[in-house]
């Protein structure tokens, strides 16, 4: 699952994705894009690790991709973000030292999207408007032209500058959008890049949303602090009276706005947690392990990390009654522990 870091040219994207992954960007690659696994950090991993003593620990990972710089002007912008297509969410990178206006990079950013969004669908539009003029059977006639309808609204409704998150579409609506997963549908969340000696940071925190959630940090001396041995660190931040930020929340929160979620598989073999969709049944979750285990699947049974770890054995949560016996359509809760039980 991919997440875009996005942002005007020297927001900080870069050091913000080095921070997070670990992995420099390499300058000779900044124009196309570079991409890299940042693993999801779950304080009840190491919970789990105690219990079990497995020989393997296994995070699920999420995809930070680190994009080109986007031009004030909006020229060139649609191709820039051309590349975060797939992404199930946007992570606006807005510079707040030097002068920046953090909070007109979120509006200036919304239109870009917008102008991307309008770039595709009229391409599309003139492409289905050119097959609508050859002969074709009726059927697919009338698919084209209720995409057409679609389109022609999406169109007027990116004309009036509404971004499509806030446009009201029917379900049959929003097939024909999502199919062409444009860029102002997709939920996004905002990281200002604050200056070093950024003295409120509410101040932009204060404005954060449900829909639009704002997270402040020094993405530059973060990832200074990041680099020093913690005996260094210590002492730096004492000295100067700074604090690191919670990196591992920012990750999580990530995931939370892309709409996924971990669930856990544990044993002596391995301890593990998987990506989900929010939403998601035992059935997919089966599924994202081996498509063996949900072409087979039986049930799933399920207890959850909190249980096993206030009784601190399976046999305990077992005398206990508290492991649940649960079928394909079950809806997979954030604590979950799973096993499935599958046939071959
Ligand atoms: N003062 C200050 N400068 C920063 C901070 N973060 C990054 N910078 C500087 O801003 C410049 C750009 O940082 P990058 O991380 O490369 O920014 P970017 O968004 O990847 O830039 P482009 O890819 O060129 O669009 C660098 O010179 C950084 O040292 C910060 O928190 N505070
Ligand atoms: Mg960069």
């Amino acid at each position: 699952m991919k997440i875009g870091l996005v942002g005007y040219q020297g927001s900080g994207k870069s050091t913000l994705f080095e921070w997070l992954t670990g992995v420099a960007p390499d300058a000779a690659q900044a124009h196309v894009g570079q991409s890299a696994m940042a693993e999801i950090p779950d304080a009840r991993i190491a919970q789990l690790v105690d219990i079990y003593q497995p020989k393997k620990i296994t995070r699920a990972a999420i995809e930070l991709v680190d994009t080109p710089g986007l031009a004030r002007d909006h020229q060139g912008n649609a191709a820039r973000l051309a590349m975060l297509r797939e992404a199930g969410c946007l992570v606006l990178v807005a510079a707040a030292f030097d002068g920046s206006d953090a909070m007109a990079d979120v509006a200036s950013f919304d239109e870009d999207l917008m102008l991307a969004d309008m770039e595709i669908v009229a391409g599309r539009l003139e492409r289905v408007a050119q097959s609508l003029t050859k002969p074709v059977p009726k059927a697919e006639r009338e698919k084209l032209q209720h995409e057409q309808e679609t389109l022609k609204l999406v169109s007027a409704a990116l004309d009036s500058g509404k971004p499509l998150r806030e446009s009201q579409m029917n379900d049959e609506q929003l097939k024909v959008t999502r199919a062409f997963r444009l860029f102002s549908e997709k939920p996004r969340m905002i990281v200002v890049n604050t200056a070093d000696d950024e003295e409120r940071p509410e101040r932009f925190t204060e404005r954060s949303t449900g829909e639009m959630p704002i997270v402040a940090l020094p993405a530059g001396l973060e990832l200074e602090l990041s680099r020093m041995t913690p005996e260094d660190r210590k002492e730096f931040e004492a000295e100067m009276g700074v604090g690191g930020s919670d990196r591992d929340g920012l990750i999580r929160q990530m995931l939370a706005v892309s709409g996924h979620m971990v669930f856990f598989t544990a044993g002596e073999k391995e301890v593990r947690t998987w990506l989900l969709h929010q939403g998601g049944t035992a059935l997919e979750a089966a599924d994202g392990i081996h498509s063996d285990l949900a072409r087979g699947f039986i049930r799933a049974e399920i207890m959850t990390c909190a249980d096993l770890i206030r009784l601190g054995s399976e046999r305990e949560v077992k005398a206990h009654h508290l492991v649940r016996q649960e079928p394909k359509d079950y809806v997979v809760r954030d604590d979950d522990i799973l096993l499935i039980r599958f046939s071959v």
